[in-house]
């Protein structure tokens, strides 16, 4: 076990003592207060999921609930459904004059669609897409901002049989042509423009760029979101507003199979390029709902919002999937959070009276920093429940967000899941678990997590080890598309295919509480979002003056982490502040602004073992301006003391 755990495992420790019971208020109207429950989904994990089946409409049911040949699942075998029908159609009858989205656009605009509505523009802009050629089976590549019409392409993608790709609007013209090429999508969905913090941001010409290194787009649907300037491209672009005339406002929903691909999720690994993540629809909609449903306590009048964007997996399913197969009011925020003030998201709390909010502890760390003054000056009554996701929260942050957020009288629900995991597994059930500040408490009921050392022992309390999934859950991921083999290499082969393999170090401690400790691949977590270091140091290796580059994550006061470069030159190149901004600008230009380097060292050499391979473990106790421990396996341990008085030289 690398020495950098048993560390953070000291560290960590001190916080254990704090158990604060949920609000009793809460307790009593919960939809989930029983803890009898986790009993039960564990006496008998497959029939707990079979009976949380029945909450989801299906054309056909399952014949099987679970065929399981390690490290392959198949849920709910056999059944037939539709994840727009459960989104929408079959909360008609009974809500169908309900809001389902309400929006609002940065410069304080607000749209709405009810249920009635969203089923009209799902359907009209599916026959759009058919009539455009998409097939069941195309994946459509959606690379759109957050507006309504994102949440109305994924669900009619849906509804055809297409899976969706959403590539985040904020990354880069170059990530979009690689999850372009390697899904090999034929089809864009994309807007003129956005704004952020009063700005238009001129997002078709970045989607022109990135399909120009593309080879597969035939058709590009762009929505007319600013009513600015753009260039169409004839025979290759059409309006989304042109399309959905002409379309039928009524459309079947395809009979998915339960395996069928719902969508693809694109993220980053441990080597080279992001891996395409897929979802399947019957197992994926079953774990999104039911999570949703008793980890948010969605009742009728609530109006839920996660500030997460529709480009992250939180984005499908917890402001999409989840909430909408509960009928739920999802409140979208188009901007940002400082815009134009720093009361911004409480004053659409207060207006909208939101009763749900979920956001990242980067945010909450943010609002922290900017200071109380400016929620103050809102009412926040209408919260009932907060939470987070994305990354560890330190107990300060979490105080600061439970009071001044919440008055003390909302659970938090610090949820702990991945891209891959699909939904929610480990975090309180706000009715039942007692909470800890910084730790998302136990896994939901039916997940098996555990803690194991190399070996795949189990690790005792007070010590770190890896987090493993120890049993199949519904919306586990399926394969890495187009790679079996990086399927099975990353999650499934540490301990044998039955186990599977989170990347994250993890403790427990004595009242069997989960402590997450980090990422343990080559993963830097910049905000919540997952940022691979290869992907980091390929683009600065790109750049004509870079011989080599290590790129390893700082800690932040706010982001959590942030990209910090090392960077070896050819003889000749100049070390000075203007190439320092170019190779800033060429991470921002490959990557996307969030993964823009906080610092940057010129170096001869990096910490190597004799074969050559940079030792993450010492680059990143360098960085962190930690005990770099034991040094005798590196061929140059004199690299250590110097790299070291360079990092400092920047503070
Ligand atoms: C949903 C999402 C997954 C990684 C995961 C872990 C970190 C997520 C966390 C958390 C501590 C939490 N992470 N939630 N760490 N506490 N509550 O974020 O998916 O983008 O795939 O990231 O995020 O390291 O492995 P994804």
């Amino acid at each position: 076990m690398g020495a950098w755990i048993m560390e953070e495992t000291i560290e960590s420790k001190l916080e254990e003592y704090e158990l604060i019971n949920p609000p009793e208020d809460f307790v009593k109207q919960a939809n989930i207060n029983d803890p009898e429950v986790y009993k039960r989904a564990e006496d008998n994990p497959e029939k707990f999921w079979e009976e949380l089946a029945e909450h989801i409409d299906w054309f056909e049911k399952w014949k099987r609930v679970l065929g399981w040949e390690p490290p392959h699942a198949k849920w709910f075998v056999g059944g037939k459904l539709n994840a727009s029908y459960n989104c929408i159609d079959r909360h008609i009858n009974k809500r169908g004059e309900k809001t389902a989205i309400l929006w609002e656009g940065e410069k304080g605009d607000i749209r709405k669609y009810t249920y009635n509505e969203l089923l009209e523009a799902t359907s009209r802009f599916a026959n759009a897409l058919k009539n455009q050629g998409v097939e069941k089976g195309d994946i459509v590549t959606i690379y759109m901002p957050m507006i309504p019409e994102a949440v109305i392409a994924m669900l009619a993608c849906a509804r055809i049989g297409a899976p969706h790709s959403v590539v985040f609007a904020g990354f880069s013209a170059d990530a979009l042509a690689d999850r372009i090429n390697n899904a090999e999508s034929k089809y864009v969905i994309t807007t003129d423009g956005y704004y952020r913090r009063g700005k238009i941001l001129e997002h078709k010409n970045k989607t022109d760029e990135g399909i120009s290194k593309a080879e597969t787009v035939e058709k590009v649907i762009v929505v007319n979101h600013l009513d600015n300037e753009i260039e169409i491209k004839p025979g290759r672009d059409v309006w989304w507003h042109e399309i959905i005339e002409s379309a039928d406002s009524t459309c079947e929903p395809e009979k998915m199979d339960s395996e069928d691909m719902l969508f693809l999720m694109y993220t980053s690994g441990t080597t080279g390029s992001p891996k395409g993540i897929v979802h399947t629809t019957g197992g994926y909609m079953v774990g999104t709902h039911v999570t949703a449903n008793w980890v948010f306590d969605l009742k009728e009048d609530d109006i839920y919002w996660c500030s997460a964007d529709v480009g992250w997996i939180t984005g499908h399913s917890y402001i999409v999937y989840g909430p909408l197969s509960n009928g739920s009011t999802i409140f979208m925020y188009e901007g940002a959070p400082d815009y134009p003030d720093k009361d911004r998201f409480w004053e659409m709390i207060e207006k909208h009276k939101i009763t749900i909010f979920y956001t990242a502890p980067t945010a909450v760390r943010a609002f922290m920093k900017w200071g109380s003054e400016w929620p103050e000056k809102h009412d926040l009554s209408s919260l009932r429940l907060l939470g987070t996701v994305g990354e560890p929260i330190n107990p300060d942050p979490w105080w600061w967000y439970y009071k001044n957020i919440g008055y003390e009288k909302c659970p938090i629900v610090d949820t702990w899941w991945q891209t891959e995991t699909g939904m929610i597994l480990i975090t309180p059930l706000p009715g039942i678990t007692p909470m800890k500040p910084g730790s998302p408490t136990n896994p939901f009921p039916g997940i098996k997590a555990s803690v194991l050392d190399d070996e795949g022992n189990k690790i005792e309390p007070g010590h770190g080890g890896y987090l493993a999934i120890e049993r199949p859950w519904p919306s586990m991921i399926r394969t890495v598309y187009g790679d079996e083999e990086r399927f099975i290499n990353t999650y499934w082969s540490k301990w044998g295919p039955d186990k599977y393999m989170t990347e994250d170090a993890a403790r427990l401690d004595n009242d069997n509480y989960f402590w997450i400790l980090g990422r343990v691949d080559d993963v830097i977590n910049v905000a919540g979002h997952r940022l691979g270091t290869m992907e980091l140091e390929s683009a600065l290796e790109s750049h004509p003056d870079v011989v080599e580059a290590a790129v390893e994550g700082i800690k932040d006061e706010i982001k959590g982490e942030a990209v910090f470069g090392y960077v070896i030159l050819s003889s000749g190149s100049k070390e000075d502040e203007k190439l320092k901004q170019e190779l800033r600008d060429k991470i921002v230009k490959d990557i996307g602004p969030i993964a823009k380097p906080k610092g940057i060292v010129f170096t001869d050499d990096l910490p190597k073992t004799r074969s050559g391979k940079i030792m993450r473990r010492i680059l990143k106790a360098i960085t962190n301006n930690k005990d770099e421990g034991d040094t005798s396996t590196l061929q140059n341990p004199e690299i250590v003391d110097e790299l070291k008085r360079k990092v400092k030289e920047l503070d």
